[in-house]
């Protein structure tokens, strides 16, 4: 921690110039009365001062907080100064750090060294209060400049806050975070209601200053932690770490209720602003913090796709119904059933079949994924054509086990489910596909490309059937072998959406 009050600005606050007492400075030296010494006199001039007594000490402060300033001694026990400075340049730190080297070495050839190792500035001891302050508000000018030009690249012209690139560096960071610690971590995505309307009745600048309001808005009702960002146009992306699903909506919703009751300036009469919103919380199951914000922004598409001026979360997707197909195939579709146009499993992958086996299996059937069991026969999940070809670009791992690459968030439904419910889910979301279930136990899957071929031939399409039985089946959708119901059951990973 460093002493003289902590007022680092937080993540949620805008890209901005520093204050005086902002300036974190790092000193490093094995002599005790240098670090009361130059402690007293940067202190007093308003530095937030921490010491360290080595290199190693100095590495593990930059590690838990960056400095703005490192001021350190030459030879030191351990990691001497000049190792420290080749290492912190190595580092990838948030900002620049300033490098100043304090030592009674004083000729040409050690100020070369120094520079050469990453210094930026030099000063042989004995030093004074006023020869070492004026090199500090020196070097603060350059700091100064860095920040705005740092801010200037991270930050939106018009409403200040983050770019998008800045929001996924920070997001990565968290997303990592959270994995190894398993606190939750959800995203946000928000974006405006006919948006266009509103340029369009009340022009541009209109549109600008509700942009920049909502900014505003987005600011005041998050913590410093979390951050908020210009996804792009009128979208606006969020992370909001330690929370979950279930509190991000909470934060959402209230966000929505203020957003729709926003103070907008006298001139625009009647101009109302509302926001469409979706919510999603990691799992172990996503791979990088962009299926994160995919699955926010899927929520936000079906939020859009209700009505608008809602907040809609991805767990939801999986129980919610009324996207069903509608017109001419809406009767014929009501009465097929799961088990009528599943790809029923003809063999099933274990977890330790190897990588290689598993794309056989995939490239024999024509499903795009395929269930693995667990050895006690419970279904462990599924892998798909893509988490293979993501697997396979290293050689070594065609022959590791599949448990490698499994997803084990399975969507089950039992065979005797309408066909139109699951292509309500599949519409609504990222998987693949799902598990078909008989009491309890796999006994197909359906992905889009089972439902593609089931809509194309009721209504005669290329290869059609020229019109639907009774239970809208066609021959080369029919199961061609049935299937020996397996001695394996559902683990508790699967989740069976309701309404089915
Ligand atoms: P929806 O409810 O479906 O989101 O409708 P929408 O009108 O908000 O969405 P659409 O994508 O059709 O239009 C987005 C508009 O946002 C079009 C674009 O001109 C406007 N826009 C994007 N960036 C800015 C900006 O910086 N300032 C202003 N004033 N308008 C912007
Ligand atoms: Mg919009
Ligand atoms: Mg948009």
């Amino acid at each position: 921690m460093y002493a003289g009050g902590d007022s680092c600005p937080g993540k949620g606050a805008r890209c901005g110039e520093m204050k005086m007492d902002e300036y974190r400075v790092l000193l490093v030296d094995d002599d005790e009365a240098m670090l009361c010494l130059l402690t007293r006199w940067l202190k007093k001039a308003g530095y937030l001062v921490r010491t360290a007594r080595n290199g190693r000490e100095a590495l593990e402060a930059i590690e838990l907080e960056c400095p703005d300033f490192l001021i350190s001694d030459w030879a030191m026990p351990e990691l001497d100064g000049m190792e420290l400075c080749r290492q912190v340049r190595s580092l990838l730190l948030p900002h620049y750090v300033y490098v100043l080297i304090l030592t009674v070495k004083n000729d040409a050839t050690e100020m070369i060294t120094a520079l050469d190792h990453g210094a930026d500035d030099f000063l042989s001891k004995p030093i004074t209060e006023a020869q070492l302050l004026a090199r500090m508000r020196s070097s603060r000018r350059m700091l100064e400049l860095e920040r705005r030009l740092s801010a200037m690249a991270h930050a939106d012209s018009l409403t200040g806050l983050l770019t998008q690139r800045t929001f996924y560096e920070a997001l990565d960071k968290e997303w990592h975070r959270t994995r190894r610690s398993s606190a939750p971590l959800s995203a946000v995505m928000l974006d405006l209601d006919f948006f266009k309307q509103i340029n369009d009745v009340y022009g541009h600048p209109a549109g600008d200053s509700v942009l920049k309001l909502v900014a505003e808005l987005l600011l005041d009702n998050c913590r410093a932690s979390d951050t908020v960002c210009r996804y792009g146009g009128e979208e606006f992306a969020v992370m909001l770490p330690e929370t979950s699903e279930a509190n991000a909506i909470i934060w959402a919703e209230r966000v929505r209720a203020k957003l729709a009751a926003l103070h907008v300036p006298e001139r625009f009469k009647d101009l109302s602003i509302t926001g469409s919103f979706g919510v999603a919380e990691t799992s172990e199951d996503l791979r990088s913090c962009e299926e994160l914000v995919d699955l926010a922004d899927q929520s936000l598409l079906c939020a859009k796709r209700m009505g608008r001026d809602r907040v809609v979360a991805y767990s939801s997707l999986v129980q919610t119904a009324g996207m069903a197909p509608r017109g001419e195939l809406a009767e014929t579709a009501s009465s097929v059933l799961a088990r009528d146009i599943m790809q029923p499993l003809q063999s099933c992958l274990d977890e330790n079949d190897s990588i290689a086996k598993a794309v056989d299996l995939v490239l024999d059937g024509s499903a795009a994924f395929a269930p693995v069991l667990k050895t006690d026969g419970m279904l462990a999940g599924y892998v798909s054509e893509k988490d293979l070809l993501g697997a396979i670009v290293s050689l070594g791992r065609w022959q590791q086990p599949v448990s490698s690459v499994v997803r084990s968030k399975v969507i089950c439904y039992d065979e005797a489910t309408r066909i139109e419910v699951i292509y309500e889910f599949l519409c609504r979301v990222s998987v693949r596909g799902v598990v078909i279930t008989r009491n309890g136990r796999p006994v197909g899957t359906i992905d889009s490309g089972s439902l593609l071929r089931w809509y194309r031939e009721p209504v005669g399409g290329p290869k059609g059937c020229g019109g639907a039985t009774q239970a809208g089946l066609c021959e080369g959708s029919r199961p061609d072998r049935a299937f020996e119901p397996s001695p394996h059951s559902l683990d508790s990973a699967c989740e069976c959406p309701a309404g089915a």
